[in-house]
């Protein structure tokens, strides 16, 4: 079943399965067999709850069951938004073991992104949390229903207003057919270049094999504790947190931030030895370990990433946190690099690792598609065991996105050291990344230009030293400048997630265009930066 997906070739599909990086077995039986083999150990941790690998899967059973008789059928799809809460682990693997692909949102995410997923994948159903803070998800999904009449179930974590509460999704196990290891798993959020966010299809044997390439070459063990305290919606906490993690045995500890008031107190408590910081929270982590007094002897690593960490930041991490920095370059879309414990020292502070599996290809190019000198900087492409071949959905960008013979257009522009060390360098896509949330520059700029006082628009990522970047909308206003303020409520009426909204506004009386007339977000920065 390769609906809505661009499968890989049977000559790649035969190789990955011959080098045993395809195991052919789907994520919710995974699931079953950690529990056989991890039994009574703690898989999860979260907010004084702990259950082992055993209570996990029986929880899994019971949840697939339930939401198999509330209607959810293999091959539905399912938009799914929960916190950092077990129902985000015990909601995804119930979906894995039913067959009906999540569509992993963020809890960020409002109306807009939201609407668009259910949407965009024929969604049967929306499981959320009551609430984010204090925004109320049932408005929401009843706005989203009333867009989306397909939709045919909400389930709340949580008082359901309403809808369908998660705690009816629970019955005794039935036999369920598991689906094929080669069918689409997830559906995950691509960092983004376009108008309306693109969603990554991974299949159950490359989402698998990611976590397998990780788990083995960090290596995890079972005596591995990770946290994620960022979102777990992110594929990178999901692969590195959860799911290499539960393939060694080990536990995750989800937290609900990564301030160092909530989070260290945690690592003591837990024993954490492996945790995912973007950069940002890293200099957080840094400036506040040498006043603590909780003791994070137990960290084995901080892995960093997400965002490129300054040589500087990176040479502070070891001497103030007493364990190994980790650098961790990544994506939705597949590849994923990082640097080993025993890579010489230096390597660990100017690299950003490399690729997490020996049949990971990667190429760098110039703007010819010709590949640059070694050592020299060009545009990352990708191709391997777990990087897809194309979008969900989305033919028209394949086109542009991957190489006639399947390599992803990562838009990063790197350089690979001698040993095949990645070291990121810049960008050529249109994407901000702003402490590590990707925003689409267009996607932004579309909203904004409905605006009644927008008459034209470029958003531009400026540097910025606590998040490496931030959102600056430049508008060529109809009449009075907009505000920041406005422009910010605007988009937050239109229903878009917080961290897309600008930073800074500036008022142009024309966009700088390139010599074939059209704007140029380079030489806007260029102007703005004087
Ligand atoms: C510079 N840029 C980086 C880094 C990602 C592991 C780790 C991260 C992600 C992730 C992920 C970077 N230095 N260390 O999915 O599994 C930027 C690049 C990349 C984009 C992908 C994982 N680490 N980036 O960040 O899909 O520009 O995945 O193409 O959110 O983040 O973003 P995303």
């Amino acid at each position: 079943m390769t609906e809505g997906r661009v499968p890989w070739s049977k000559e790649f599909a035969d190789r990955y399965r011959e080098e045993g990086l395809w195991q052919g077995v789907p994520l919710g039986d995974l699931l079953r067999g950690w529990a056989e083999r991890y039994g009574d150990r703690t898989a999860l941790v979260a907010g004084g709850r702990r259950w082992s690998y055993r209570e996990l899967d029986r929880r899994v059973d019971r949840l697939a069951a339930g939401l198999h008789r509330l209607g959810i059928a293999a091959g539905d799809r399912v938009v799914v938004q929960l916190p950092n809460r077990p129902s985000f682990v015990a909601v995804v693997f119930a979906l894995l073991r039913l067959g009906a692909p999540p569509v992993i949102a963020m809890p960020a995410h409002r109306f807009a992104e939201i609407a668009h997923f259910c949407s965009f994948t024929g969604a049967a159903a929306y499981i959320t949390a009551e609430r984010d803070g204090s925004f109320d998800n049932r408005e929401l999904a009843r706005e989203v229903q009333a867009e989306v009449p397909g939709l045919r179930r909400v389930i709340v974590d949580g008082d359901p207003g309403g809808f369908t509460a998660l705690s009816e999704a629970d019955a005794d196990p039935v036999p369920l057919p598991s689906p094929a290891a080669e069918d689409l798993a997830l559906l995950l959020l691509s960092g983004g270049t376009t108008g309306v966010p693109k969603l990554v299809p991974r299949t159950h044997d490359d989402w698998a094999c990611s976590g397998r390439a990780m788990a083995e070459a960090i290596p995890f063990g079972a005596g591995t504790v990770t946290m994620v305290g960022l979102p777990i919606a992110h594929n990178w906490t999901m692969t590195h947190g959860m799911l290499a993690a539960f393939i060694a045995g080990g536990t995750l500890v989800l937290a609900p931030g990564l301030d160092p008031e909530s989070a260290f107190p945690l690592v003591e408590a837990e024993r954490v030895t492996d945790v995912g910081l973007v950069p940002s929270m890293a200099a957080l982590w840094v400036e506040e370990a040498e006043w603590t007094g909780h003791d994070l002897s137990s960290l084995r690593r901080v892995a960093v990433g997400g965002a490129k960490l300054g040589e500087e930041a990176a040479k502070a991490v070891e001497p103030a946190l007493g364990c190994r920095l980790q650098q961790m370059f990544g994506m939705a879309e597949g590849l994923i690099g990082f640097v080993r414990d025993d890579d010489p020292d230096e390597l660990r502070t100017v690299s950003q690792g490399r690729p997490a599996s020996p049949a990971d290809e990667v190429r760098v190019v110039d703007e010819a598609d010709r590949e640059v000198a070694p050592g020299e900087v060009g545009e990352l492409l990708a191709r391997g065991p777990y990087t897809v071949r194309g979008y969900y959905r989305s033919p028209g960008h394949d086109a542009v996105a991957f190489t006639p013979d399947g390599f992803y257009r990562t838009g990063d522009l790197v350089r690979i050291l001698p040993g095949g060390h990645v070291v990121f360098e810049g960008r050529v896509k249109e994407q901000i990344n702003r402490g590590g949330e990707k925003v689409a520059a267009e996607e932004v700029q579309g909203h904004l230009l409905a605006h009644p006082d927008v008459r034209d628009v470029l958003v531009v990522g400026v540097p910025d030293d606590v998040l490496g970047e931030r959102v600056c909308a430049c508008v060529v206003p109809e009449g009075e400048p907009p505000s920041l303020a406005g422009l910010r409520d605007f988009l937050t009426r239109l229903g878009l997630a917080a961290y897309k909204l600008p930073d800074r506004v500036e008022a142009v009386d024309e966009l700088p265009r390139t010599a074939l007339g059209k704007p140029s977000r380079k030489l806007m920065l260029q102007r703005l930066l004087g």
